[in-house]
C-alpha cells in the first residue's frame, strides 16, 4: 500500500529525494527490515525516506528493465556475471561510503576477504568491489527427496534426465545457471584429463557447446514437471517434485519447511562440479537517490539485519562478521573447515548447504558475462522450452480433460435416467 502510494507520488512528480526504489529478487529479504531502514535512515540523517520495493525472478528481467527501459531504480541486486556486464556497459555508478560515519559503516566493519577476492575476479579490468557490495551467495546443485532418490543418484547432474524421475523434475528457469552445470557434466572427461578447466567452461559460448547443451536439455525436458523461478521449492516440500536443479538457499528453505510436514529433502553439489554465485547490491546509472541507496546498502551489511535476511530466505549472507558465523553454529552438523570464508574458523559446526566446505568450493566456478553471445544462449533456451509445455504437462491436461468429460457424461446419464424414471411413474 505504502509502496503504491510512493509510486504514485513519484509518478506525479513528488519529492523523489524522499523515495528509495529498491529492485531485488523475489523471496530474498525479510521485508520487515524495510520499515526499519526508513526509521534508521531518519535517525542517522534527519531525513525522511520511503522505500518502494519491487521484485524480479531472474537476472535477465532486471537487466532488461535497466538496460533497455532505463528505469530509475536506486539500488538493485544482480548476480556476478550481470554485475560484470553492467560494468562493461557503463551501467553502474561507483559506490562512495565516505559520508557514512565509521561507527555505522557496516560495509567496512564486516567485509569478507574471500568475497572481496571473488569480486576482484569478476572483471579483470575494473574492480567490482568499487561498484558493488555482495549480499548473498551460494551454489547451484540438486535438491532431492531422500525417500525417492538415493544420495548416489543425486551425486551426478545426469539425474535430471534419469527416466526413473520423469515427470517429477524441476529446473530453474535461469539459462546461465542451467547451462553451466550441464556443460560441466558433458565435459567431465576433459575436466578430469585437465584439457579444460571449470573457468574455461564458464566462458565457453561456442556454437558446439551450446548445441551439445541444447541436445541434452531436450532430453531433460521430457521429464520436466516445471521450469521455475520460485515455485520449485514449494513443489518439493509438497512431494510433487523429487528432483530440483536449484540454488542452495532455496534448498535450505525447502529442507526446513519440508521437515515440518514430514518430507525429507537433502541438497548436494554433484561430483562433476558446478557454479558458485554471488549477488551484490549496485547503484545503476539511472538511479535518482544515490544517497539513500548508499545508506541502504550499508544497512543491509549490519550483522543483525544480515542474520534476519538469512533466516527468512534460507540464503547465506556475504557478511564476514563473527556475529553472523556465531548465529549459524549448530552442533547437529559435523565440524568443517570454513577458514576460506571466516579466517581462523578451521573447525566449525555449521550447515554445509549454507556454507559449503573447501572441497565443494574447489569444484565450483564463477560464471562470466558472454557479451553479445548471451543472445545465442537465450535463443537456445527458448528453443528448448518452446512455447508449449512439456509432454508431462500434456499428459496431465489430457487426463484431467478426460476425467472432466467422463464426469459430465456420467451426470447427464444420471439426469436422463431420473427423467425416464419420472416419465414412467
Ligand atoms: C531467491 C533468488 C536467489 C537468487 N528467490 C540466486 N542468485
Amino acid at each position: 500500500m505504502l509502496a503504491a502510494l510512493c509510486a504514485a507520488l513519484v509518478s506525479c512528480g513528488g519529492d523523489r529525494a524522499s523515495v528509495l526504489k529498491v529492485y531485488n529478487w523475489s523471496d530474498y529479504i525479510d521485508e520487515s527490515v524495510l520499515p526499519e531502514f526508513e526509521q534508521w535512515y531518519q535517525e542517522q540523517t534527519g531525513e525522511e525516506i520511503h522505500v518502494v520495493y519491487q521484485t524480479f525472478d531472474i537476472n535477465e528481467t532486471m537487466l532488461s528493465k535497466i538496460e533497455k527501459g532505463r528505469e530509475d531504480y536506486d539500488v538493485v541486486c544482480p548476480s556476478d556475471y550481470i554485475i560484470e556486464r553492467m560494468l562493461n556497459s557503463g551501467l553502474l555508478q561507483p559506490l562512495d561510503f565516505a559520508s557514512i560515519p565509521d561507527s555505522v559503516n557496516y560495509i567496512a566493519l564486516n567485509k569478507s576477504p574471500y568475497i572481496q577476492g571473488v569480486f576482484r575476479d569478476i572483471n579483470p579490468s575494473i574492480d567490482a568491489n568499487d561498484y558493488s557490495v555482495a549480499y548473498m551467495w551460494g551454489t547451484t546443485g540438486i535438491l532431492y527427496n531422500t525417500e525417492e532418490v538415493t544420495a548416489e543418484e543425486a551425486s551426478t547432474w545426469d539425474i535430471i534426465r534419469n527416466p526413473k524421475f520423469a515427470g517429477r523434475v524441476l529446473i530453474k528457469d535461469a539459462p546461465r545457471d542451467v547451462y553451466g552445470p550441464v556443460l560441466i557434466y558433458l565435459k567431465q572427461e576433459e575436466l578430469k584429463a585437465g584439457t579444460v578447466t571449470l573457468q574455461d567452461l564458464m566462458k565457453d559460448s561456442s556454437d558446439e557447446s551450446i548445441a551439445a547443451v541444447e541436445a541434452y536439455l531436450k532430453e531433460v525436458k521430457e521429464g520436466v514437471l516445471g521450469w521455475e523461478a520460485d515455485f520449485g521449492k514449494e513443489q518439493m516440500t509438497k512431494g510433487r517434485g523429487v528432483v530440483s536443479l536449484n540454488w542452495s538457499g532455496d534448498a535450505v528453505w525447502a529442507i526446513d519447511e519440508a521437515a515440518e510436514v514430514g518430507v525429507s529433502l537433502d541438497y548436494v553439489v554433484p561430483e562433476e562440479g558446478s557454479t558458485v554465485w554471488f549477488d551484490g547490491w549496485v547503484i545503476p546509472k539511472y538511479a535518482k537517490n544515490v544517497k539513500a541507496a548508499t545508506w541502504f546498502i550499508d544497512f543491509m551489511c549490519r550483522p543483525d539485519i544480515a542474520i534476519r535476511n538469512m533466516e527468512e530466505t534460507g540464503y547465506v549472507s556475504s557478511n564476514g562478521s563473527l556475529e553472523v558465523l556465531e548465529s549459524q553454529i549448530d552442533e547437529e552438523f559435523e565440524p568443517q573447515d570454513l577458514s576460506y570464508f571466516f579466517p581462523g574458523a578451521d573447525s566449525v559446526c555449521v550447515n554445509p548447504v549454507l556454507y559449503p566446505g573447501r572441497e565443494v568450493i574447489e569444484r565450483c566456478a564463477l560464471e562470466h558475462d558472454w557479451g553479445a553471445d548471451t543472445d545465442k544462449l537465450l535463443a537456445m533456451w527458448s528453443r528448448v522450452k518452446g512455447d508449449s509445455a512439456s509432454s508431462w504437462t500434456f499428459i496431465i491436461i489430457a487426463v484431467t480433460a478426460i476425467a472432466a468429460l467422463a464426469a459430465v457424461v456420467a451426470s447427464r446419464r444420471k439426469v436422463s435416467r431420473r427423467h425416464s424414471h419420472v416419465r414412467r411413474k
